[in-house]
């Protein structure tokens, strides 16, 4: 009879242990249980990205009372969509969306508002007819790091100019914006010609393949305008396989100004690198923190951001950069 009582123990034990290890141990944070976030990111497209899904890991770790469950749609909005109908599914307390275009956004947040979810919009921007589908936005003002870089070609380039535009992902707000200040630009200068324009998609091995093309189809230019840095370092090699040197023969303009482009504009291969800032994490977590005490944060917050070039960079600022 005793025999049978602590078989029945151990097996009842056992099957307890086995249900709890199935799910992940959840510290508990003091104030109660884990904050659930649903991050649905664009990719791991560029240097800039992986900062940022770095800086979103690190703000909402256990440690700080969070569940982050980061979906990587791979630069598709489907998979984006199908990654928030999921964490809508799991009942998340906050939704978090790096979305890749502008449009096409409004059913799926519709059914996370019906739903009660928060959606907190980080980095690009959306299109929607009803702003009170987002709680708010958080990222980098594109049309005016579009604006910056045109200003500066205009002071520091001559007056003639064939540009090579390398474009990030068409209907991206970082394309858009970006593509605004040059467009805005060749307006006012007409010494200014694009000789090319493609979208490169933000991605180094396409950059290269673009800038390659140009020396098979013999297309003559002075700067390459590079949507990021990525596909800039992907020009530098072309450039460099073709016998030009980047910085001398041909002016380099970038964006996102991350440590590995910063090392180049400090050699003078990148001309003008245009700061757009990745490190969203502790912004994204102190609006859910005041949307947790019951405030209501501002509904658009920018980033405040600079340029660099070689006569302004030091090595500190360079050794600083956490991405
Ligand atoms: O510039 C690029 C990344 O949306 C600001 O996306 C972001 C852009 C960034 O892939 O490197």
């Amino acid at each position: 009879m005793k025999k049978t009582l602590l078989t029945l123990l151990i097996a009842a034990m056992l099957a307890l242990f086995s249900a709890c290890s199935d799910r992940a141990p959840e510290p508990e944070p003091s104030g109660g249980r884990l904050i659930v976030v649903g991050f649905s990111q664009v990719g791991a497209e560029s240097d800039w990205r992986i900062g940022n899904t770095d800086s979103m890991l690190e703000a909402f770790s256990a440690e700080n009372g969070y569940r982050l469950i980061l979906d990587d749609a791979q630069n598709k909005q489907e998979k984006q969509i199908t990654a928030i109908r999921n964490f809508i599914n799991q009942g998340v307390d906050y939704i978090v969306l790096a979305p890749t275009t502008e449009e096409g956004w409004d059913t799926v947040l519709q059914e996370a508002r019906a739903a009660g979810i928060p959606v907190i919009l980080v980095d690009r921007r959306i299109d929607v007819a009803d702003e009170s589908l987002f709680t708010c936005w958080v990222g980098s003002d594109f049309r005016r790091e579009g604006d910056t870089a045109a200003a500066w070609m205009e002071e520091n380039l001559p007056d003639n100019l064939r540009i090579v535009h390398l474009q990030g992902n068409i209907g991206s707000s970082a394309q858009i914006g970006r593509s605004g200040g040059l467009d805005a630009a060749l307006g006012r200068q007409p010494g200014w010609t694009v000789v090319f324009e493609a979208p490169g998609d933000f991605i180094q091995a396409k950059g290269q393949e673009l800038v390659e093309e140009l020396f098979e189809n013999g297309t003559g230019f002075d700067v390459i305008y590079s949507e990021n840095d990525n596909m800039a370092f992907g020009a530098v090699d072309a450039l460099k396989a073709a016998g030009l040197r980047p910085g001398k023969d041909v002016a380099i303009i970038s964006f996102d100004a991350g440590s590995k482009a910063l090392r180049l504009v400090l050699d003078g291969t990148i001309s003008l690198d245009v700061e757009c800032n990745p490190m969203h994490g502790p912004r994204v977590r102190a609006i859910i923190e005041q949307l947790q005490r019951g405030e209501v944060p501002p509904k658009y917050t920018y980033v405040e951001e600079t340029f660099f070039t070689s006569g302004t960079l030091t090595e500190e600022t360079v050794a600083q950069r956490g991405y």
